[in-house]
This record gives C-alpha cells, structure tokens and sequence, in this order.
C-alpha cells in the first residue's frame, strides 16, 4: 500500500500501539496534523512546546509506556530542548517528532530551520534526520525499540517536510534487530552467586534502590528481595515508590541532601550496600571519597557506562533490574531463609535509634502561619496515598518526597536529574490523559507554576482533572533557603511578592481556584479542592522562610548534616 510520509508516521504509531500523542502544529508539520483525521489516535494541543514534551513525559512515566510528542520545525524544535535533557537525564522512554524544512533547504538558512539533531545529540539515547522516505517507517520502528530497550531515553526523529509529503510503499515491518545496539539485559550468574554470598555475611546490609526499579517494573522483586533478607531500603529520588514507603520497618526513606537522618547515617556505616538501577548521583553521595566507605558495594544497572562513574563498585552487575532480582530471588530459595534473613537486630535496632532523633518532625501547632509539611502531610491522608503526585523543582520538591510517603512505583513524577522547573504541571497533564479516573496532584511552588501555567487551557480544553497545591512562600524558596544559610542571608533575586492572584488566574482560564492563608483552612481548600470536579488550583500561603531540612550542604560527606 502506497502512503505519503504523514500517514506512514501516523499508520506507524498505530502499530507501536500509541494512543495519545502531545504536540503543536506548525508550517513544517502541517501534513502530519492534516493526515491525522484518518487516524485513531488522541492529539493533546498543549500552549508551549515545552509543555508538550513534559506531558509526554509524565505520561511515560505513570503508564510505564513510550510518551510521544509532535512539533514544528525552527523554535517548535528548540522548545523542546528542555524536556528532551529531563527525560533524558531520568532516562524516560520517548519519541519526539519534530518537523524539518525540505531537504534542498536544509544548510540554507531557511525559514524555521534549526540543527534539531546537533542540538539535541547530546541530550538524546538518539536521534534522526529522515532524508530519505523509504527509511521512513523503518526509522520509527528503531526510535521506538532504542527508546524502551536497555536503559530507556528519549530518541528524536526530524523528517522534512518533502518527506512528509512524498509517497512510498507502507510496509507493516514486524520487530527491529540492530547489530550494533545490543543491551545486556541477563546477568552475569557468578557475580549473582557472589552477591549471595556477600547477603549472607553482611552484618549491616542496606538496599539502595533507584528509578532503574521503576523503570524495569522490578519493584515486586525488590519488595520481596529486601522482606526475605530483612535489609532496609533506602532510595534516591528517582527510587520513591520503587519499594514501600509505608513500610515501617525497613524503609528508611530518601538519601541524600535532603535525606533522612536515618538514611544517610545507615549508608554510612553500612558494610554492603546493593544499590539497584541508580547513578550515585552528586546530590545522594555527597563527598564521594568519603561516601559508605566501610561498605562492599554492588551495583546492578542495565547500562554499563553508569557502573564506576561516579563510586567505585565492588561487585558490578550488568543487566535489567527486574531480572536480576527475580534472578537473585530464585537463587536466594536455595538457601537457609535464617541465614539469608536473620533478624538483624543489633543493626535494625541502630537503625531505629537513629530514626527517633525524627529530624523531620515539624511544629504546626504552635505557629499561626501553614507549614507546608503539614499541607502534604494533609494530602497524604486525603488522597490515601493513591495519587500521582508530579513536582515542579525546589522546596515543594522536596517536602512532597519527604511527607508523601510513595507505597507504588509510577505514582511520583519528579524531575531527579535536571531539576527542570515548570516540570510538573504538564507531567501530571500527561500522566492524567493516561489515567483519567485517578487523582493527579502537582505540587508546585510560586515560582515554578508560572513556568508553564499556560497549560492549564489545555487541561481546561480536555476536561482533564488536574489539581495543583502551590507552596506560596513568595519566594524562589530553594534559592532563598541556600542564602540564607550559605550567603548570609543575601537574597538577591529570589523575592517574589509580587506574582498573579492565582485563584483568580485559574478563573480566567475556566478552571476553580481556592485559596487558604491559616493552618485552620488547609484541611477545608485540600477538601474542596479535591472534590471540585476539572482542574483546580489550590493556593497555600505558607511560612515564607521555612527550609527543607535536613541539609547536607552541597560537595559535604552525608553525615554532614544540618538537622534544623
Ligand atoms: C528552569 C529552572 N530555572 C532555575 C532553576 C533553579 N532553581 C532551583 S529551585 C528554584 C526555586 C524554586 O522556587 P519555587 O518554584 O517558588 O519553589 P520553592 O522552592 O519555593 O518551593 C530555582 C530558581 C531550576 N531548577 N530550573
């Protein structure tokens, strides 16, 4: 069958089994967006590009599927330079399609042409310039493996507008095999059998465990790996939600900067660390000479360049999470389950002394302006846990990793790796097209929302439920946190007093607003907001100088930490 190259990319989407594409039209995709009413397939109309790929993203990360995002060519491309580097940098399954100008204008200066791939080669798994039609559907058949095999990523596709329009013959390719990408995704069985061994001899073993879990959908073999060996479990950002947060036993909650006490202290003196699908991100080890230093540690990871590159690894494990721990676990049910799990009590019990010093506790009683701990605290219980919570960057980031306590994988949407702020109003756009009956929140600050406040008409426009909690501390509130206890209280440009009345600005757009300024009304505008059907901003004026704490101060060892 003979089809121009808009139905190819179209016909070839379908057969990937995309529902929900995100995109913007413009000159150079102009016969995408026309081909597309013969198509089944959902097109999200975002108000900014960068909107767009965000949702993509949020939708890649609560369904676990491939996210795909459409736009133009010249500033509809560079748009999405910055969702493209946060999806790459938490390594999210995507296809980005942007439109070219025609081949013989390509070099030429014309008008809307930008080098997509050359700036974007960086920040992708990979990425294309289709010039020829009849690698057309090949191409996308490729993008879609490379973006969801081995260690997953964001892939670019730019087709120029003569390959758009001109015509060859659709050929349904079943599967792709590229010689030269091969991911390893079965371990290595001696070094399992080696890891069994350093389980049954570890007196202080913990499990780190990252969004390379989630990713692999090997939270269940974690769960069970960490309850049959009774080692805790702490995690980095991108690990919330990979294992029970609710679990009061072994979960010791995020590492890092802005970790637990209990964590970081734990880590530190542990003498085997499993660190499962994470990259020992600057922000988890801190001063990495001096990070776990007592401990053995084992790293398992799909993608072998992350093995040594920032710790050095005892025991590497090259292959898929998910089957290296049901690996594990098999080899784990020949052995004596008292010596693979003993109760560890002198270390749980250290565990639980560090715990009590509860570095986290905070004082909403006593004070007349809302805590924002207390306002996630309060979503927490009014949502029960079940909703997917997205984030933009900052404070709010922070207290929703900390008080929201993630007891599935896919229900934290967070940008880990670039700290994209205006992240988490589209993502939870995304990750609401994909789940429409669940409850999305985006946890936002005063800053962050009005980065990509635009997209609330398109969630007005599609009838999409999204809610958003902003933390109004008036300020650039992680900004302002660093000034205040590193530059002496010297907050250069972090003020922002002056900012839209939100309530009203969410009435503008078709949407509800409510607004609460005492601890008395935070239970009342969770409640309303919630329940008030369509996209709802709910505004919570909060202490204005209230830090994350802990802190471990930037390039410190862990233990490093500033409790209050
Ligand atoms: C796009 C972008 N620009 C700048 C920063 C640097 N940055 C990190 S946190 C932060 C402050 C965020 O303020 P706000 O959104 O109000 O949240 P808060 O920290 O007050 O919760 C800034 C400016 C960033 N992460 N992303």
């Amino acid at each position: 069958m003979e089809l121009t190259g808009a139905q190819i990319l179209w016909q070839s989407l379908k057969d990937e089994g995309v529902d929900t594409v995100f995109g913007y039209p413009g000159g150079a995709v102009i016969d995408f967006y026309d081909a597309l009413v013969q198509y089944d397939i959902n097109h999200i109309l975002v108000r900014h590009e960068q909107g767009a790929v965000h949702a993509a993203d949020g939708f890649a990360r609560a369904s676990g599927k491939v996210g795909v995002c459409m736009v133009t060519s010249g500033p509809g491309a560079t748009n999405t330079v910055t969702g493209i580097a946060t999806a790459y940098m938490d390594s999210i399954p995507m296809v980005v399609i942007t439109g070219q100008v025609p081949t013989s204008l390509i070099g030429n200066d014309a008008f809307q042409e930008v080098d997509i791939v050359g700036i974007t080669r960086p920040c992708t798994k990979h990425n294309y310039l289709v010039k020829d039609i009849t690698k057309l559907e090949r191409i996308i058949k490729e993008a879609f493996y490379i973006a969801r095999s081995g260690r997953p990523g964001p892939v670019l596709i730019d087709i120029p507008k003569d390959v758009t329009n001109s015509r060859t013959l659709y050929q349904a390719i079943q599967g792709v095999h590229m010689e030269s990408y091969n991911p390893t995704y079965h371990p290595n069985t001696k070094q399992l059998a080696k890891v069994v061994n350093l389980i049954k001899e570890a007196k202080k073993p913990i499990i780190f465990t990252g969004g390379g879990v989630v990713l692999s959908k090997g939270s269940e073999a974690l769960t069970k790996l960490a309850q049959r060996t009774n080692i805790p479990v702490t995690g980095s950002l991108m690990g919330l939600g990979s294992y029970p947060g609710t679990d009061e036993k072994l979960w010791l909650g995020m590492l890092g900067m802005h970790g637990t006490y209990r964590a970081n202290m734990a880590i530190s003196d542990a003498d085997l660390i499993l660190a499962i699908g994470v990259r020992f991100d600057d922000r988890v080890t801190g001063k990495t000479d001096e990070f776990a230093s007592k401990a053995t540690i084992v790293h398992v990871d799909i993608d072998p360049t992350s093995i040594h590159k920032n710790v050095t690894v005892d025991v590497p494990v090259v292959g898929d999470c998910r089957l290296t721990l049901e690996a594990l676990n098999q080899l784990l049910d020949d052995e004596d389950p008292a010596v693979i799990g003993p109760e560890r009590t002198e270390w749980l019990a250290q565990i639980k002394k560090w715990k009590d010093t509860n570095p986290l506790g905070y004082n909403q009683k006593d004070c007349e302006t809302i805590k924002p701990q207390y306002v996630i605290e309060k979503l927490f219980e009014l949502t029960k846990g079940d909703a997917i919570i997205s984030t933009e960057v900052g404070q709010n980031q922070m207290w929703a990793a900390q008080y929201y306590h993630f007891a599935k994988p896919n229900q934290w949407l967070t940008s880990g790796g670039l700290g994209t702020m205006g992240y988490g109003f589209p993502a939870a756009i995304g990750a609401q097209m994909a789940f429409p009956d669940k409850v999305v929140v985006d946890v936002a600050g005063d800053g962050s929302i009005q980065m990509n406040i635009q997209e609330m008409a398109t969630a007005v426009q599609n009838k999409l439920p999204v809610k958003i909690v902003i933390l109004n501390n008036q300020y650039l509130g992680m900004v302002r946190q660093w000034q205040e206890l590193f530059y002496k209280k010297n907050y250069s440009q972090t003020d922002m007093t002056h900012a839209p009345d939100f309530v009203k600005l969410a009435e503008a757009y078709g949407a509800a607003g409510f607004r609460a300024t005492k601890p008395d009304e935070v239970e009342e505008v969770l409640k309303k907001g919630l329940a008030t059907p369509g996209p709802v901003i709910m505004e919570f004026m909060v202490s204005r100088e209230e830090c994350v704490y802990p802190m471990v101060p930037a390039g410190a060892p862990i233990t490093n930490m500033l409790l209050v």
